[in-house]
């Protein structure tokens, strides 16, 4: 990977292969609107929001998807769940909420970067589509 920093000529299928869009957030590359940062893990609005609050939080280091993490990473991913937890409260979504983690195709999963989604601030449906 770090090879590859800096050269010019990747193509598009390489680049996309090797990084998310959420990378280029973490790594400033692109703007988000971003309401918590750690050195873990980074919170910021999603573009297409769902609800009147709608929060994406990931960690920084890559894990595509909930089917990609190991043991190792109990640590990080309940970190992860404090992260939304306190967020939820300082956005004021005192009448509750909804985490949502999509997982591959038939989970609905468009960015392979793990994301918690953090929905809130009207009442929310259930079952999901
Ligand atoms: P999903 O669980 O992989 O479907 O969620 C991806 C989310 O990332 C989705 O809600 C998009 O609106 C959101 N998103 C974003 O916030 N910024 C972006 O640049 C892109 C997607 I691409």
């Amino acid at each position: 990977d770090e090879v590859c920093h800096g050269v010019g000529d990747r193509s598009e299928e390489e680049s996309a292969d090797e990084m998310t869009i959420f990378k280029k957030i973490i790594d400033k590359e692109i703007p988000a609107d971003i309401v918590y940062e750690d050195d873990q893990c980074l919170a910021f609005r999603d573009v297409n929001p769902q609800a009147p609050v709608h929060v994406l939080v990931i960690p920084k280091r890559e894990i595509r998807s909930l089917a990609d993490v190991v043991e190792t990473d109990r640590e990080l991913l309940g970190h992860l769940l404090v992260v939304a937890s306190r967020i939820a409260a300082k956005l004021h979504l005192h009448d509750g909420y909804r985490t949502v983690i999509n997982c591959g195709a038939h989970g609905g999963q468009t960015v392979h970067h793990l994301h918690i989604h953090l929905l809130g601030g009207r009442n929310l449906d259930w079952p999901p589509g």
